[in-house]
């Protein structure tokens, strides 16, 4: 059986307009989803939200280090990050899911943002035990910078390819990748599937249509995942605050969402 790779995007198990303040009810109806989908091997991750990205921009992580005071800002930001991981870990246990958190500050070490290496036998062994190894976008170390934000969306990327995995599910907070802004632009509609050819033809649209959070965020998703589809890993972006359609993405099913091939459209 191969992996699916399952992202849940920060703005679904968080806040983001409250620091430090979790989407309780959110994180448990889609610990119920993923439980009842049962799919096996199962790799989870997840985004920083409001626990990890406003003290990740207060200290300037993301940047590098600059000064030493920017070191306990390194500390604070992977403390609230195993916060969250726990509640979700908790929440995925309670479901009766063998959740095991995968800390990715101490089996990855970045070169100027992006993955050098990557420490993969524990979490490899995990899989084949049966386990559900949880990562999340985390504070690392970096070879050139001395630490970087590393994203929960390059993580997947990169497990997915390394794991071989059959599909990768992308939860995030709206239904899908749109031709525009959806929440200003009401010509906005959403693409249904996409291929990467017709993807690069769209990129210079959404960035002339002046980067909004929503399609802004978007982008810098599909960069990120181009890398996963190009392995002909299939990619599909769905709305994790909708009930049911992480359910139906794990299980391969019909869903509302945008789904991202190598190959040509098929519909
Ligand atoms: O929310 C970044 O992960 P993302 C996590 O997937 C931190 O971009 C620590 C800001």
């Amino acid at each position: 059986m191969k992996t699916t790779v399952l992202k849940l995007g920060g703005s679904v198990i968080t806040d983001k307009k409250k620091e430090l303040t979790a989407n309780l009810p959110a994180i448990e109806r889609l610990a119920k989803e993923i439980s009842r989908a049962n799919v096996s091997p199962l790799v989870l991750v997840h985004g920083g939200g409001s626990f990890g990205h406003p003290v990740a921009e207060q200290y300037g992580l993301r940047q590098g280090y600059r000064d030493s005071s920017q070191v306990m800002g390194f500390s604070i930001t992977h403390q609230r990050m195993t916060k969250l991981n726990k509640l979700i870990v908790d929440s995925l246990i309670s479901h009766n899911i063998p959740a095991v958190e995968v800390q990715p500050s101490s089996c990855v070490v970045t070169k100027a943002g992006r993955i050098q290496t990557m420490e993969e036998k524990p979490l490899k062994k995990m899989l084949e035990m049966g386990f559900v190894p949880v990562l999340y976008g985390d504070a690392v170390l970096d070879s050139e910078n001395g630490f970087a934000i590393l994203s929960g969306d390059q993580l997947v990327s990169s497990l997915a390819i390394n794991l071989n995995a059959h599909r990768i599910v992308v939860g995030v907070d709206v239904n899908g990748l749109y031709t525009g802004d959806p929440k200003t632009d009401s010509s906005a509609r959403l693409i249904h599937h996409i291929t990467l050819e017709e993807l690069k033809n769209l990129e210079p649209l959404i960035e002339g249509a002046k980067v909004t959070d929503v399609t802004g965020g978007m982008l810098g998703k599909m960069v990120e995942l181009k890398p996963a589809v190009e392995h002909g890993i299939q990619t599909i972006i769905v709305n994790a605050t909708e009930p049911n359609r992480v359910y139906k993405a794990l299980k391969g099913e019909k869903v509302v969402g945008t789904v991202i091939e190598k190959g040509e459209t098929i519909g």
